[in-house]
This record gives C-alpha cells, sequence and structure tokens, in this order.
C-alpha cells in the first residue's frame, strides 16, 4: 500500500466526486461567515487537472489570534508589535489596512496613520499553538503538506477528489476545518495546478477568500495581473520590468523568452514559465524556505543502518551547532538518502515544538530512517533543519522544558569545537567505529542567503 492509499484508508470518508463546477470570475462578498468565492467554469475536471494543489494561509494571523482571544479587540484596528514606537509592526488587522499600515512598518509610522489602533504586544507561544491545530488540520486533508511559515502551506490533493469532492468542495472543506479547529480563525485558499497560481490566487482572494483557477484558464487567469504578483520580482525587478514596457503578467507571457534572458539574465525564462503557468515543483513536505543541511558522499555505499545513524548523527551536530550559532530553531527535520544508482531519496516530518538541540534532530532523523522503503546501498546520507524560526521569539517561550540540560551539554561542547575544531568531542557510542564519512566528501549548507 503506498502513502495515499494509507491515508485514504485511515481517513476512509469518500464522497461523491462532483464531475463539474460552474463559477465564474467574480469576486462576492467578503464577511467572515461567506467567504469571498472566485474560481472559472470547467467540465471533464478529472482529465483538466493533472494536480490539485492548495495554498492556505492565516488572514492576519497574529492579529486575527489577539481578536479571538480578546473579544475587545473584534472589528477594530489591531497592530502586533512593541508598544514602545521603536520596532516594527508585526502584522496589522484587516480593520487597519485601509490606513495603509502593515508587516514590517515602523510602528511610530504605524501610530501616526491609524493613531486609534490598539497595540498589542506579540505572544509567540500562542501562535505557535494555535499553527500546530492549524497545521494538524491540514494534515487531515492531505499527507503532502509544506509548511513555508506558521500560517501558510501548501497541500497536495492530488487524487483526493474520492474523498473531499472538487476543487472548491475541498477549499471549503479547509476553511471550515480551520474556522472550527482554532474556534474561528480564517484562512484564504487558493487552487490550482501548480504551486505558483495556487499561491497567487490565495494571495487574490484575501481575506477569508476562496480562489480556484482550473490549470486550462490559469494562463488567461494571470495574464491580467500586475507584475508585482511574479514571484521572486521584488520592487526594484518591478521597476525593470515596466521599463521594458512589461506592465502585466501577460505581457511578460507574450515577450519573447531570448530578450528576457537577455536583459534580466536568469530570471527573465524564470518569470517567462511563471507567466505562461508552467511550475514543475512538487509540494514536497519540505518544512519552510530556510534550511540547513549537512550531508555526506560516503567513500563506499552502504546499507548498514548502524552506520547510516552515524552519518545521521555527524550531520545532527553540524546541523545543530550551526542553528545555535545561528540563532535558529527549526520546525522540521528532513532525511536525505541518495541510492547507490542516483535515486534521491527525502524523508521530512513536522515537529511538535520547535528545537536546536542536537539530540532531537538526531532522534527525528532516526525515526525517520525507518520510513524510507528503499533498503540501500546508498552512497549519500544528509539531514537537514526546515522551517527555522528565529530564536528570539523562541527564548519568550519556555520551550526548553526536559531539554534544558542537555541545551547546556550542547553549548559546552560547541565551545570546545569552536576552539579545538569540530572533530575534538565525540560522544560514546561513536567512537567504537570510526565512521568512513571521515574521508568523504562533506557538504553543509545553506538554503537561503538570508538565513546569515
Ligand atoms: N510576520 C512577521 N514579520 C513580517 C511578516 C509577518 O512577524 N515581516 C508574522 C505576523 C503575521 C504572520 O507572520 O501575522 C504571518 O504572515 P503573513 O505574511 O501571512 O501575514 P498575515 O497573516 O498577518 O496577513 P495576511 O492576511 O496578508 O496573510
Ligand atoms: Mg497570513
Amino acid at each position: 500500500m503506498n502513502r495515499k492509499q494509507q491515508y485514504l484508508a485511515k481517513h476512509g470518508r469518500v464522497r461523491q466526486s462532483a464531475t463539474s463546477y460552474l463559477s465564474l470570475i467574480l469576486k462576492a462578498g467578503g464577511d467572515k461567515s461567506s467567504p469571498n468565492v472566485c474560481g472559472t467554469m470547467s467540465t471533464k475536471q478529472d482529465s483538466l487537472w493533472p494536480r490539485t494543489i492548495a495554498h492556505a494561509d492565516m488572514d492576519a494571523f497574529y492579529a486575527a489570534v489577539e481578536q479571538l482571544d480578546d473579544p475587545s479587540l473584534r472589528g477594530k484596528p489591531v497592530l502586533v508589535g512593541p508598544r514602545s514606537n521603536r520596532g516594527v509592526v508585526l502584522t496589522a488587522s484587516y480593520e487597519a489596512r485601509p490606513y495603509r499600515v502593515g508587516s514590517a512598518m515602523p510602528m511610530a509610522k504605524a501610530r501616526r496613520l491609524c493613531p486609534e489602533a490598539a497595540i498589542v504586544p506579540p505572544r509567540f507561544d500562542r501562535y505557535q499553538e494555535v499553527s500546530r491545530t492549524v497545521m494538524d488540520v491540514f494534515a487531515t486533508f492531505s499527507p503532502e503538506v509544506e509548511a513555508l511559515s506558521l500560517d501558510e502551506a501548501f497541500l497536495d490533493m492530488t487524487g483526493s477528489e474520492q474523498l473531499f469532492g472538487e476543487p472548491k468542495a475541498i477549499g471549503r472543506q479547509l476553511k471550515r476545518a480551520v474556522y472550527e479547529a482554532t474556534g474561528g480563525l480564517t484562512a484564504t485558499v487558493g487552487l490550482s495546478s501548480t504551486k505558483y497560481v495556487a499561491k497567487v490566487a490565495s494571495a487574490y482572494g484575501k481575506p477569508n477568500g476562496l480562489t480556484v483557477v482550473p490549470p486550462k484558464q490559469a494562463k488567461a487567469w494571470l495574464a491580467a495581473l500586475s507584475v508585482r504578483w511574479l514571484w521572486g520580482a521584488g520592487p526594484k525587478m518591478q521597476r525593470r520590468l515596466h521599463d521594458l514596457g512589461l506592465r502585466t503578467i501577460g505581457d511578460v507571457a507574450k515577450a519573447d523568452p531570448k530578450f528576457l534572458y537577455k536583459e534580466l539574465g536568469k530570471a527573465g525564462p524564470h518569470f517567462h514559465a511563471l507567466a505562461h503557468a508552467e511550475d514543475p515543483r512538487a509540494v514536497t513536505g519540505h518544512q519552510g524556505g530556510k534550511s540547513i543541511g549537512s550531508e555526506h558522499t560516503l567513500s563506499t555505499d552502504t546499507a548498514d543502518t548502524a552506520e547510516i545513524k552515524r552519518h545521521l548523527r555527524r550531520s545532527a551536530e553540524t546541523i545543530g551547532r550551526r542553528l545555535r550559532k545561528k540563532g535558529y530553531f527549526a520546525l522540521g527535520v528532513g532525511v536525505k538518502l541518495k541510492t547507490a544508482d542516483f535515486q534521491l531519496l527525502t524523508r521530512q516530518r513536522r515537529l511538535t515544538e520547535p528545537t536546536d538541540v542536537t539530540e532531537k534532530i538526531y532522534s527525528v532523523g532516526v525515526e525517520l530512517l525507518k520510513v524510507f522503503d528503499h533498503q540501500g546501498p546508498f552512497r549519500l546520507v544528509g539531514m537537514a533543519a526546515h522551517a527555522l524560526v528565529r530564536s528570539e521569539e523562541q527564548t519568550q517561550l519556555n520551550l526548553f522544558g526536559g531539554s534544558a540540560r542537555q541545551r547546556r551539554l550542547e553549548a559546552a561542547i560547541d565551545d570546545l569545537s569552536e576552539r579545538y575544531g569540530a572533530n575534538i568531542v565525540h560522544r560514546g557510542n561513536d567512537l567504537a567505529r570510526p565512521s568512513r564519512a571521515r574521508l568523504a566528501a562533506t557538504l553543509d549548507f545553506l538554503d537561503d542567503d538570508s538565513v546569515d
């Protein structure tokens, strides 16, 4: 039984799949009880949806949690951030957004623009808790959930029509489930056949929206949107595109890819493909944009579990040390194995609480090792920490609990490693058999420049 079949067996609720649905590209009313629903018409759905990808993002997440917990804040402009004028707004409730305030704006400026807003200091522990609830809901919809941050994720819903119905029905159920599980928070959901279009569709429907873009109509739907909706086009790139006479995504789709490459380098063909609604990336279960990894290409391929575990431990040590040094905690851990015939296999897991503890990362790695179907031999063993969150946020939480002693021990090891080199300290069980990886190529990587 593959994972999807196992999932279907476990959640064996079967619904009649709708074969067609009607909707229009329209934005209907926007109150909390009736979501915005946008979409287009499709007929023989199965053949038109090679993949079904949902993107879900909570509305004004931190501010909405504050309004949920304190009814006196409901319906009012709320800024989450420090009460002092120093620092920035983390987010603004939708009631505050008409005043043109939002995330990352200096608090002093936001208070000037929206003097009547209530200023609420952040409660990260509470946001983590709600995030776990939301991610748990997502996990009941799909075995493939890729969390991008605390409040947003991609869900691969391909083949789930039997269970949840047509895409619009999936979106409705997802929104309802989040609303019910959190006691009243809304998410905006986009559905299409690529990650890119699903994400644009959800941003388009903000707040409390549901936007369904059938793949056949994705290109036409994108065409009217401004180039600022192109993934990866920041303000500087948008100006550059405007200078080239490209104002809409449709303009980019029509442009000659060679011209785009000449003017924009590698970004040119990338934008051209997005403008054609082409985005082959799969929902990976990868836990976030930033990651820290460490992998070893072995001098001799191995199928020996004890040997593989030793490599995992070395990777976990490197990752833990780098997380602590850079001030990050990981919400997800992954294991990567490359078979002797160069097949790349990965498995990820979301943690119940963020960690920077080597032992924890290693123990999740060992658990993940059990869920690989392949027996080896493997030529590469690696681990990565995903969905990194800043430790300043975490220090406000009482996360360490039982692992406080372990953290102190690991801080002492970091100190020794810093002074005498990474190999100076080895755990007793590593000394019994020296690892072959010492002779092997090592790649410690940082997936996203912004981590540095
Ligand atoms: N956040 C932050 N600093 C930022 C951006 C966001 O601390 N520069 C936090 C606060 C947000 C949460 O992350 O509530 C989620 O970010 P989103 O970008 O999803 O923004 P919101 O959920 O607040 O609003 P939206 O409805 O636009 O998704
Ligand atoms: Mg959000």
